[in-house]
C-alpha cells in the first residue's frame, strides 16, 4: 500500500481500501459499457494526442467481469468500428489505464474518488443507474441499495458511491474534482448533484457537513449532452474486426459515424482538451440536452416500440415501414420540436433530416429491443414535459400517447395479447409490476390509469391528465384488438387534424 493510500485509509470516514492509481490516470469512469468506449474514450484519445496531460481513464464496470478481463488481457486496447453503409473503419483509443468490477470492489470505487490524482469522474450508468424515483425525480429512499448505502458499509449504488467517495475526498484534503454525467437525463449535472446532496443530507447528525461544505467549495457537476448510436457488440462483429485488424479483439465496439458531445465548461479540477475530438463547450448544454433527449431519444422510443410490435428486430427496419416513418415525422415535428429551444447555430431542419439518415443506417443493426429496454426510466426523461406543454396548450399529443401505448403493449400486454419476441427481449425493472397491473386490467384505460394516474410512472403532473390517460388507453386497445398499424394510422390522422386546425 502506498503512503498516500495509507493516509487516505486513516483519515476517511468511510472504509477506504488500498489502491494504486496507475500513472497518468486522471479520470475515473463509472459504466465501462460500449457507449463510453465509443464516445468519451474516443474524445479523450484525441485530447491526449493533441494536448497530452494525465488524463488516462480507470474504467469501472458495474458488474460485468468479462469486459474487465478482456481489457486486461488486451492491455486495455480495443477497437471502435465506425460503421456506415458500405464501409467500416477501425480506431483504437488506448486511453484506459486500468479496469475493475465495481460490484466486486465497491470500496475501491470510493477510494478512487477520494484519490486526489483523479480529477474527473465521468458517468455512463444509464438512466437506470441514478436511483431516483420516476414519480418525484428525487432520490429513491425506498430503494434497497440506497437504504443499505445510507446505513454504512461499502456503497453500491452510483449515487451512494459518489457521495461516500466525495465524503472521503473531503476528509483526505478536499482536492477539487468534477463529476460529469454523460447519461440521457435532463439537466444531468444538476440532477446528479441534487441526488448526491440528498444522499448526504440523509446521513445522521453532522456526518455529512464537511462533505457538503466541500461540495460547495470544490466540486462541480457540469452538464453534458452525449450523442452516438452504439449498438451491442455481436459475435459477427468480433470476427469482422479481428479479420480487419489481423489480431483477435474480443471487445470491439460498433458505432455510427455521427458523434456529438456538448459540455458545460465548469471543471473544478481541470479537464482534457476534449475539443480536439470535436466536443463543443457551451453555455447552452440545456438546449442541446432537450433537443437530443426529445427529438432523438423520444422519437427513438416510438420507433422501437412500434417496430417491435410490427415484428421487426432493428431500428432501420422499423423506420423503413411507411406507417412508422410518418409517425416518427409527426411526433418529431408536431410534438417534440415545439417543446424545445434550438441551440444557437444549430440548423434544426438539417439536424432532423440527419436523424432519419442515422436511424436508417442498416449496416449498424441497432435493435428495437435495445432501445426499448428500460422504458420505465427512459420515457420519464423523454415524454412528460413535451406532453404537458401540448396538453396545456389545449392539444392532445397523439403520438406521444402512442409511444406510451406502444411501451405498455410491449412490457405489460393485456391478457390474451402477445407482443412478440422483440418486445419479450426488452428488459425493464418495472416489467413485473406493470405486468401485474395488466393481468387484472379489463382494458387499456384501466391499465393506463393505474400506471400513469396512480403509479405516476411519468410524474405526478402527467398523472393528473385524464384526457391523456384516456387517449393512451384507447390506443392500447387499438394496438391489441385491431393491430399496431391501425393504431399508427389513427394517431397520425388525429394529429394531422389537430395540426390543420391550428393553422391560420
Ligand atoms: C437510445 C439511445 O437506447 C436508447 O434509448 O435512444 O441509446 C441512443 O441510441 C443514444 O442516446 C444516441 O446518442
Amino acid at each position: 500500500m502506498s503512503n498516500e493510500a495509507q493516509s487516505l485509509h486513516r483519515s476517511a470516514s468511510t472504509t477506504v481500501a488500498p489502491l494504486v492509481t496507475p500513472a497518468g490516470a486522471g479520470i475515473l469512469h463509472l459504466g465501462l459499457g460500449s457507449f463510453h468506449r465509443a464516445h468519451q474514450a474516443v474524445y479523450t484519445a484525441a485530447a491526449l494526442q493533441s494536448a497530452g496531460g494525465d488524463w488516462g481513464i480507470i474504467g469501472v464496470a458495474s458488474r460485468s467481469r468479462s469486459i474487465v478481463d478482456a481489457l486486461h488481457a488486451q492491455d486495455f486496447l480495443y477497437s471502435v468500428a465506425t460503421i456506415a453503409p458500405g464501409s467500416t473503419s477501425l480506431s483504437i483509443p488506448g486511453v484506459h489505464t486500468d479496469a475493475f468490477v465495481g460490484a466486486e470492489q465497491p470500496e475501491r470505487v470510493v477510494a478512487q474518488i477520494a484519490d486526489p490524482r483523479i480529477r474527473i469522474v465521468t458517468l455512463t450508468v444509464t438512466e437506470n443507474g441514478y436511483s431516483y424515483s420516476p414519480a418525484t425525480q428525487h432520490l429513491d429512499l425506498d430503494d434497497d441499495t440506497v437504504r443499505a448505502d445510507l446505513r454504512g458499509g461499502a456503497a453500491r449504488s452510483t449515487i451512494g458511491q459518489l457521495a461516500r467517495g466525495l465524503q472521503a475526498r473531503a476528509a483526505a484534503g478536499g482536492a477539487p474534482i468534477s463529476i460529469l454525467s454523460c447519461d440521457n437525463l435532463a439537466a444531468n449535472g444538476a440532477h446528479t448533484e441534487g441526488l448526491v446532496r440528498e444522499f448526504l443530507h440523509e446521513l445522521p447528525g453532522s456526518e455529512a457537513l464537511d462533505a457538503l461544505a466541500f461540495l460547495d467549495r470544490a466540486v462541480s457537476f457540469p452538464s453534458s449532452m452525449v450523442d452516438r448510436i452504439v449498438p451491442s457488440t455481436t459475435a459477427e462483429l468480433r470476427v469482422r474486426v479481428s479479420a480487419l485488424l489481423g489480431a483477435r479483439d474480443e471487445v470491439p465496439v460498433p458505432a455510427e459515424p455521427f458523434t456529438m458531445w456538448a459540455i458545460e465548461d465548469r471543471f473544478a479540477g481541470g479537464r482534457p482538451a476534449w475539443e480536439a475530438g470535436g466536443a463543443v463547450f457551451t453555455d447552452e448544454v440545456g438546449r442541446y440536452e432537450q433537443m437530443k433527449v426529445r427529438l432523438l431519444n423520444g422519437t427513438h422510443s416510438l420507433i422501437a416500440y412500434l417496430g417491435a410490435l410490427s415484428g421487426v428486430g432493428t431500428i432501420p427496419e422499423a423506420i423503413g415501414l411507411d406507417g412508422i416513418e410518418s409517425a416518427a415525422r409527426a411526433v418529431l415535428r408536431d410534438e417534440y420540436e415545439p417543446s424545445i429551444a434550438v441551440p444557437t447555430g444549430v440548423d434544426i431542419r438539417a439536424y432532423e433530416s440527419e436523424l432519419f439518415e442515422r436511424w436508417a443506417n442498416s449496416a449498424l443493426g441497432h435493435r428495437t429491443s435495445q432501445v426499448g429496454t428500460d422504458g420505465s426510466v427512459k420515457l420519464r426523461q423523454r415524454i412528460p414535459e413535451p406532453a404537458l406543454l401540448s396538453l396545456r396548450g389545449g392539444e392532445m399529443p397523439h403520438l406521444i400517447a402512442l409511444t406510451v401505448a406502444g411501451y405498455l403493449s410491449c412490457i405489460a400486454p393485456l391478457p390474451g395479447f402477445d407482443p412478440g419476441p422483440h418486445a419479450a427481449a426488452m428488459t425493464d425493472g418495472a416489467r413485473e409490476r406493470l405486468a401485474g397491473y395488466a393481468a387484472s386490467a379489463r382494458n387499456g384505460r384501466e391499465l393506463a390509469q393505474r400506471v400513469i394516474g396512480e403509479l405516476h410512472l411519468f410524474g405526478e403532473e402527467l398523472g393528473a391528465q385524464d384526457a391523456f390517460i384516456t387517449r393512451v388507453g384507447e390506443l392500447i386497445d387499438t394496438i391489441q384488438r385491431r393491430g399496431v398499424d391501425h393504431a399508427i394510422a389513427d394517431a397520425v390522422s388525429a394529429s394531422r387534424t389537430t395540426t390543420k386546425e391550428m393553422q391560420p
